[in-house]
């Protein structure tokens, strides 16, 4: 049965069992709320955040929701997701109890809080499912407004499918763009900057973005005067409405507890949105938290009397249920029915998905009492360990692993054939954990940038010297004609070509769709990235400097970077950042925060070319594999010269391998990028001094140095340098932790280990602003004679 709504074509039974089938979803909806709550409140689970006052208008979405249509919404969406098939009671359930066995919560296995959603895109070996067969949703996040950057490139990449007619034969991911993408939004979260600046995107870039917001009037405890000027969203909005002039939204307002005019609503909107790529909002209003926020707290609290009154009278549900018995759609005793059915139905999926919890559990409790108690004839003092953890009547995973390496611990000097069993026991166990909670933090898939075959550069006579921006935009360019998928945008990249020039022309010759100007507005370019990549296509999305990544880093932490793991890689987003870095002038344009790149963006790789070379092989890699990352370009290496090789648009630079550039003896130093022009000219004064120094570029931070090049350079030189531009104790302290501790350089080193990066301050203007904030050719050499000093002052004399 369809549950679609068209009154015209329906008889009344049709139209009467949609209906009553849509109240049942919702008051089942509001049952797993209800029942959600009390098993965190009883200790059953950690945490509850639920769709209860929200139901009725997402049976209403839903409907309009069509195979290949896209989600990108919050934590309120329960009922769209039943309604839709996305999930089922059971799993929502199991996603609340936070159950890691395969299959349980097949959103995140077990990783991310109840009602964060997400479907199927990217199969077992990493390769896409057809995604115009099922209802996708982009999986949820935590962060208010978080979900609204990638909502912009769920709905651009509509645009580009029915626009670019070059991509027709990705039959997988669209029929031609008339894929909708829905977003959801908290009337509170709509005072995130990223919700106005995605809100002006979708408009200039007018695509079939549908974003509703769920207006409760308050954001927690904070009421909607504290939130919104003129308490009014859409009022607020009104600005953006189309004319018969001038393109822009359809704006709609409804109220959250009129299913009729819901659904009307809804059908029309999606319509024009579908059909015209325009953008819609609609603003439902009037929508209630019969439960309050969340399990954290209680809305008695900060709610009057009167608003508690209001929301129990318009309850969207108790107002649905009316209306269908003055409608005479159903009568009491028909709905009564429904209601009673749906609460043994909920209550039984509940209790299901609990016990598979337990019962996933209950075996590994048994193993290990038993392991324990068979050591225990040996040794009676941990009988005690096995009749603890044996009278706990709802083990969990971590109780039950505390007590086998308690175990193991305490029988440590008392070996036998029952312990070994135990540590055989534990090691086979702990495989199996490391994938409940720790795997796919890369997608790990066929196309990994791992098992993108190496390519060598080729050079012959005819090569010519080129500037070095002139060597990416060839790169580009060939991987452009070779590959229809492969878009670039960003602030000044389509019709000059980027800011410095690496995609001058290609606009004209590959089209305004594929190299592409934007807005201002980083958080946008990197969703409009993410959005593009979940939907097949491949994006390049540009900052302009470095240090503007600042503003898109959190687009970055919370959703791309997270995206593998928090999936347990069911969902991939294959963006290239591109952007440029290091050493220039002034405080804003010679940025290298790379700590905080590698504190934040754990599941991207981190690119750090030392030129322009190896940053079109490092971009060859890239365009051919199928995870997210990075590149930084040196901001001053565009006009240097560089030998442009035979097959730029092929070649291979292997991420995680690092390159001996100069071999040494005396001492191995390390850096990247900009940084490196400056070792290797400093190497050579020394040279002078009869100092030999090896210098090693990691090229890639994520991954680093897989091969362990630069521990066997240790092994050789015995002292260690860490030369870069972040600021003391940033990135260079990074490289320090993985040579000396994970590949244990400290065994090798005869003296103190440096680090020579820039000062702890951002550089001032001019030369010599740079000259004595980052580290110069003259602190390379001194730090590095000082250290041959430190070991030998009677070969190397004091200089200062
Ligand atoms: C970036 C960020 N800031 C704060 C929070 C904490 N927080 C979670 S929900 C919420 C209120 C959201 O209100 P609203 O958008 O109206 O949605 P509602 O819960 O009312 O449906 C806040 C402040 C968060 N999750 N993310
Ligand atoms: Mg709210």
């Amino acid at each position: 049965m369809t549950n679609a709504i068209d009154a015209s074509e329906l008889s009344f039974n049709d139209f009467k069992s949609i209906v009553i089938n849509d109240y049942k979803i919702a008051f089942e909806s509001r049952q797993a709320s209800i029942l959600g709550r009390r098993e965190v409140l009883t200790g059953k689970a950690k945490f509850g955040i639920f769709g209860d006052g929200k139901e009725v208008p997402q049976l209403a979405m839903a409907k309009a929701f069509k195979n290949g249509d896209w989600r990108s919404g919050y934590y309120r969406d329960q009922t769209f997701a039943f309604a839709t098939g996305i999930s089922t009671i059971k799993e929502f359930f199991a996603q609340l109890y936070a159950n890691p066995t395969e299959g349980a919560d097949p959103f995140s296995g077990g990783r991310q809080m109840n009602c964060h959603f997400a479907t199927k895109s990217v199969n077992e070996d990493g390769s896409w499912n057809d995604l115009t067969q099922i209802k996708n949703c982009s999986s949820d996040i935590s962060p208010t407004g978080g979900q609204m950057a990638r909502l912009v490139g769920l709905a651009y990449a509509s645009k580009l499918f029915r626009q670019n007619k070059e991509l027709d034969y990705l039959k997988h991911f669209s029929v031609n763009g008339n894929e909708v993408a829905f977003g959801t939004i908290g009337n509170a979260s709509t005072s995130e900057g990223v919700f106005f600046e995605a809100i002006n995107a979708a408009g200039v870039l007018q695509i079939p973005m549908a974003i509703s917001i769920w207006d409760d009037a308050y954001g927690i405890s904070v009421p909607a005067k504290y939130q919104t000027t003129k308490e009014d969203i859409s009022e607020v909005l009104k600005g953006f409405q189309r004319n018969d002039d001038q393109p822009g939204y359809e704006i709609y307002k409804v109220k959250g507890w009129d299913y009729p005019a819901l659904c009307e609503v809804y059908e029309k909107a999606i319509k024009v949105c579908r059909d015209e790529h325009v953008p819609v909002l609609i603003h439902v209003t009037e929508l209630t938290q019969p439960q309050g926020h969340s399990t954290s707290g209680s809305h008695e609290r900060y709610k009057s009397k009167d608003r508690l009154s209001w929301e129990t009278e318009y309850d969207c549900i108790q107002k649905m249920r009316a209306w269908m018995v003055e409608s005479a759609v159903a009568t009491e005793e028909e709905i009564v029915e429904v209601e009673k059915n749906a609460k043994v139905f909920v209550r039984n999926a509940q209790k299901e998905a609990w016990n598979e919890f337990l019962d996933s559990i209950k075996p590994e409790q048994k193993q290990v009492v038993d392991l324990i108690r068979d050591i225990a004839k040996h040794q009676p003092e941990l009988a005690k360990i096995a009749a603890n953890l044996a009278s706990i009547a709802d083990a969990q995973r971590r109780e039950v692993f505390a007590a086998a390496r308690k175990a193991i611990r305490l029988s440590a000097s008392f070996g036998s054939p029952e312990r070994n069993d135990l540590l055989a026991w534990y090691k086979q166990q702990a495989k199996f954990n490391h994938d409940r909670y720790n795997s796919k933090l890369h997608t790990d898939g066929k196309e990994s940038p791992d098992m993108i075959a190496v390519v060598n550069a080729i050079y012959d006579e005819q090569s010519k010297m080129v500037d070095g921006r002139e060597v990416l935009n060839a790169c580009f360019n060939e991987n452009f004609a070779r590959d229809p998928r492969l878009v670039a945008f960003g602030e000044d990249l389509g019709n000059i070509g980027d800011v410095n020039q690496g995609f001058a022309g290609l606009q004209a010759k590959y089209g305004e769709l594929r190299i592409t100007d934007t807005g201002i507005r980083e958080m946008t370019i990197m969703g409009q990235g993410i959005g593009l990549a979940m939907r097949g296509l491949k994006p390049i999305a540009e900052i302009q400097y470095l240090d503007y990544l600042i503003f898109a880093l959190n687009v970055l932490s919370d959703d791309l970077a997270s995206l593998s793991y928090r999936t347990k890689g069911i969902q991939k987003a294959p963006v290239i950042v591109r952007t440029r870095g290091h050493r220039l002038e002034g405080i804003w344009h010679s940025g290298s925060p790379i700590s905080m790149i590698l504190g934040a963006l754990r599941g991207m790789h981190l690119c750090v070319p030392r030129n322009m070379t190896q940053a079109a092989g490092m971009y060859n890699t890239l365009f051919r594999a199928d995870e997210p990352a990075i590149v930084i370009e040196c901001l001053n290496g565009y006009r240097l010269k560089e030998k442009l090789p035979g097959n730029v648009g092929d070649f291979t630079v292997p991420l995680g391998k690092a390159e001996v550039l100069e071999e040494g003896t005396d001492i191995t130093v390390i850096s990247y990028g900009s940084s490196l022009r400056i070792v290797q000219e400093a190497a050579e004064e020394l040279s002078l001094l009869g100092i030999s120094v090896e210098i090693i570029d990691p090229q890639t931070l994520l991954p680093f140095d897989t091969t362990r090049v630069c521990v066997n350079s240790l092994a050789k030189t015995n002292k260690l340098l860490i030369v870069d531009e972040d600021v003391p104790g940033g990135a260079s302290a990074y490289i320090l932790q993985k040579v000396l501790e994970e590949q244990k350089g400290y065994f090798h080193l005869d003296g103190q280990p440096k680090t020579l990066s820039a000062k702890a301050h951002r550089p001032p203007f001019g030369s010599d602003g740079d000259y004595f904030s980052k580290p110069s050719v003259d602190d390379v050499i001194e730090t590095i004679y000082q250290m041959m000093h430190d070991a030998n002052p009677t070969k190397y004399p004091s200089l200062f």
